[in-house]
Parts: C-alpha cells; structure tokens; sequence
C-alpha cells in the first residue's frame, strides 16, 4: 500500500476536512440514536467544539484530553475535535470505575475532560483524586449541558493545528487482563496508515458501505472499524449505545448495513436469532478481540452465509496486521500478515522456528508498539519486532494458526496443550451455548485441563452430560487434551471488549 504521507500531518484534515466537499459534505456520516449527521454538519460539529478546547478551556498544542462516553455522534465528534486542535486523545472504556480512571489520569497526564453526562458521578469521584485535571466539560445530558452550549456561540469554521505527521494523537490504554494498565502511543500517521492498510486490502470497503458493530470507541478495533475507516472511505456509519445480539440484528436490517464489526462471542449469540431479520445488506463481517472458533465461523456462513473475516489486532499495533477474505480464507487459521505487514514466529532465544512448529509471533509494520513511560516496551518490541504475547504457528503456505496467550498454555503431564483448541472441540457440540478452558493446578499432572461451559437452555448439567462432552472432545482431538474437569456457569468472564478472562476462571477455582 502507498503509505507515504507529508511531514505536515493533521489526520482529521484527511479524515474529515478534505471528504466533507462537493457532494459527499451532504451525505451521511454518522448515525446514532439522536439522528444522523452529514459530513459538512459533522466538521461543523468538530470545528465548534476544536474552539471551546482552544479558546474556552485554554489548551494547547500536546495536552492530554480525557474521553468518556458510549458510542454516539458526539463522542465521535469530540475525539476529532481533539485532534484537530493539536491535543492528544485520551478514549476510556465506558465501564472504568473511579480508581481505574484515576491511574490513567495520572499516567497520562490528563489536563483536561470531555465526558457524557450520564457518567458523571464515576469521573467526579475519579477527580478528586487528579489534582492535574483541572477542567472537565459534560455533554449529552437530557437538556443540553456545558459542551453543547459552549458550542452555540462558536463560528462552524476552525483552522486546523498544524501538527507533523509524528506527533502523538492518541494514547490508547490496553484492557489490562493482568497488571496495571498500558498507555500506547499513535501517531496522526499512524492513524491514517490503518485507514490505509486492512480497508482497502481486505476489507475493500468503499463510499456506498454502512458500517456498523459493538465495540467501543475507546477500544481500538471499534475506533478504527466504527469511525476512522468509514471516514476515510467517505462511508457512513452507525454508532449505538448499549448492544444486545437482537438489537444488533435488528439495526444491520434498519440501517441496510453492510459491514459488520464485532467480537466472535456475539456473532455466536446472534447467529440462531439472524433468521428472523432481513439481513441481506450485510456484504462483510470482521470478527476480532479473541480468536474466531471454526464452530462460530460455521454458524454464522449457515445462518447468513458469509464467510467471517478473521483479523488478530492489538492495541500496540493499533488495528488488525493478520487477516483474510474470501477465497484467501482458510478455516482456523487467522489469514496472513496484511500487505504492509511482515510477521514471524520465534522460539523462546528470539530465533525463527520452521513452519508447522509453534512459537511467539512476532510483527513489523507501519504501525508498532509505543508504550508511555512503560518498562514493558522492551518486552513487547525487539529490534523493531513487536512480540504480542500469542502463540501461534505459521504453515508451509504462510498462514498463521492462533494457538493461545503464550501465558495461557496449559502444560498437563509433560504435553502443552492450548485451551482455545480444547473450546473449539466443545463448542462443535449442541449443547455447548459458551465454553472457556484453562489449566488448574494438579499434583500428579502439573495442571490439568479444566472447562468451564454454559449449556444451552433446558440442557441439565449433570454427571451424564460431563461424561458425554469428554467423550465428544476425545473423538474430534487428540485424546489427551480432553478436559478432565468440566464445570457449568451461567455466564463465562467477559472484558467490555468481548475477551475471556481466563485469570478469573483460574482466580476462580
Ligand atoms: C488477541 C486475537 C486470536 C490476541 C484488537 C483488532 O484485540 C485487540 O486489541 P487488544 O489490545 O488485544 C490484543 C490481543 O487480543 N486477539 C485479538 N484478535 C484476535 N486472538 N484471533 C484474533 N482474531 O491475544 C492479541 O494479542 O485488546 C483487535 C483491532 C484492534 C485491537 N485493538
């Protein structure tokens, strides 16, 4: 791809400014629960509220600005904002409480907030402790709140801050599983280098498409899938608040949307429920997060008879660097690195292992790791190879095979055993609604392969059902792998952004 841009870069310049001309400035840009915006009713969004950041809350160039709120045209139009004023994007996850809130603020060294008015108590109570916040302005209330009324005295028109290509645009925290939370830096180039790489590679996304999905802004993989690539293809999207699999379902078939964005375990749940909407606008579903069990991949070609495109992403990377589409789709495997992309598989000294041997995968690109004030940079990055914590194997065709969390591999009586194979086996069965595996401690094996699984409804989770689900993984992989413990749940751990967390399922027992 041509991924060369000038010295002089403001990303929403090229995002924003240059689409919203001619005809494309009436066209649709975002829709959401309050109504949609064109592209020339968005830049005047953006552009207005560019100038309370300037000139009512007196930033400049290089402040950090905390970003709270649900996926709506407002929280949107806010992150332009900040960066087409020169200031760094600081995106939180809806659900972050206080103390969560307070690490970032600090970390980051947040000056000042944009925040929805319905998560006001958690950010005033996450204040008191950051004593370098000094102004947070709210806005999407019930009557119209400090940022809207700011806005209505503001010309439509801003001059965007002159920033070079490498100045940072955006902090994005890491979900943080484990540990304390990791800033990771990007830049404006590389913001529109994602916009350049996936979309246009395998996505082949383009102006007519209606992009849709769950994860949040402040995840990078809905940032990037929700806002910036359907920006840069001068697409529309649809941003919602609060999804269900129904409520999903039921706004494709609203919206004729045409790309979906979500996590493998919501295409799971939808996939029963798709028969009962017109789904027929849907041309590309992106799945990401976690990895995409063959068992998901095939309900959801049965039910609406896409092929799913895998992608694996990160938030050090920014957005996906392995996928593929089409006929390049082999069932299991993640894809190929993208074009742009080089990647590779190590063992354990940082030497490349043969194909059909697993190791840690490691990857180089436009994009990398840039942790803030972290001493896990020189964990992640090794001469320019970002090492993303994955286990995986490459094939004699260079496809790449997810095996697990290279912490998370099970060894149990001297074999390693990854959990994620072991879930897909499960979830080949009927009455498997959810399933997470992990390895517990055990005297005699080391660890032994625990499930934990959500049947279905009226499915009795009993010593015959244990017994059968033995049997079925025993019959689809090697025997030895099969779980020796099965426990039932009502629900398994989810992050906000659709992950296992196995840590708990292990805290758990
Ligand atoms: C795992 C996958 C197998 C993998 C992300 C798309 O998930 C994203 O970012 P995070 O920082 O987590 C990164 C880690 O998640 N993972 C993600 N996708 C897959 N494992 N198959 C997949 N398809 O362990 C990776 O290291 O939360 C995803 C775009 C942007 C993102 N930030």
């Amino acid at each position: 791809p041509e991924l060369q841009y000038p010295d002089r870069l403001n990303c929403v310049v090229e995002l924003l400014d240059r689409m919203a001309v001619g005809a494309q400035a009436q066209r649709p840009a975002i829709h959401s629960h309050q109504g949609v915006w064109t592209y020339a009713q968005l830049l005047a969004k953006v552009n207005q509220i560019a100038q309370v950041l300037r000139d009512d809350m007196q930033l400049v160039p290089g402040n950090r600005v905390l970003l709270r709120g649900a996926n709506n045209r407002m929280m949107a139009a806010c992150w332009l904002a900040v960066l087409k004023a020169g200031l760094i994007a600081v995106p939180t996850m809806p659900l972050l409480r206080a103390k969560e809130l307070t690490v970032i603020l600090d970390k980051a060294q947040v000056s000042a907030a944009l925040c929805a008015e319905d998560l006001r108590v958690e950010m005033d109570a996450a204040r008191s402790g950051a004593p370098q916040l000094a102004q947070v302005v709210y806005f999407n209330g019930d009557a119209p709140t400090a940022l809207e009324q700011l806005m209505a005295a503001k010309p439509t028109e801003f001059k965007a801050c002159d920033t070079a290509a490498d100045d940072i645009a955006l902090i994005a925290f890491t979900s943080g599983t484990t540990g304390k939370p990791k800033g990771t830096m990007h830049t404006h180039r590389d913001v529109l280098a994602i916009c350049d790489c996936f979309p246009r590679s395998i996505l082949r996304s383009h102006a007519d498409d209606i992009f849709i999905g769950t994860p949040p802004l402040a995840f990078t993989f809905g940032l990037g899938g929700l806002l910036l690539f359907p920006l840069r293809a001068g697409a529309a999207t649809v941003l919602l608040e609060k999804m269900t699999p129904e409520a999903l379902l039921k706004n494709i078939q609203d919206f004729q949307a045409t790309i979906c964005f979500t996590a493998p375990t919501f295409y799971r749940q939808m996939a029963p429920l798709a028969a009962k909407y017109d789904l027929l606008s849907l041309k590309k579903t992106v799945s990401a997060g976690e990895a995409l069990p063959r068992a998901t991949r095939e309900l959801w070609r049965q039910a609406t008879g896409l092929a799913m495109i895998d992608g694996i992403g990160s938030t050090e990377l920014l957005h996906i660097f392995i996928s593929a589409a089409g006929d390049d789709i082999r069932p299991g495997a993640t894809g190929k690195p993208i074009p742009g992309y080089q990647a590779c598989i190590l063992d354990d000294q940082g030497q490349p292992v043969p194909a059909g041997v697993v190791g840690r995968l490691a990857v180089k690109g436009p994009t990398g790791c840039r942790y803030l004030n972290d001493p896990r940079q020189a964990d992640y990055v090794h001469e320019g190879w970002n090492l993303t914590g994955d286990a995986y194997e490459m094939d004699a065709d260079g496809y790449f095979w997810y095996r697990a969390r290279t912490d998370d591999m099970i060894i149990s009586a001297g074999y390693n055993i990854a959990g994620p194979e072991v879930e897909d086996a499960l979830l080949q069965h009927p009455d498997v609604a959810e399933c997470g595996v992990v390895g517990l401690p055990d005297e005699e094996r080391g660890q032994i392969v625990t499930a934990y699984v959500v049947l279905k409804p009226g499915v009795e989770g009993d010593a015959a059902t244990i017994k059968q689900l033995q049997e079925f993984v025993k019959q689809s992989i090697a025997p030895y792998k099969y779980p020796r413990a099965i426990n039932f749940c009502s629900a398994l751990p989810r992050t906000e952004t659709g992950k296992l967390q196995r840590f708990k399922l292990r805290q758990a027992a």
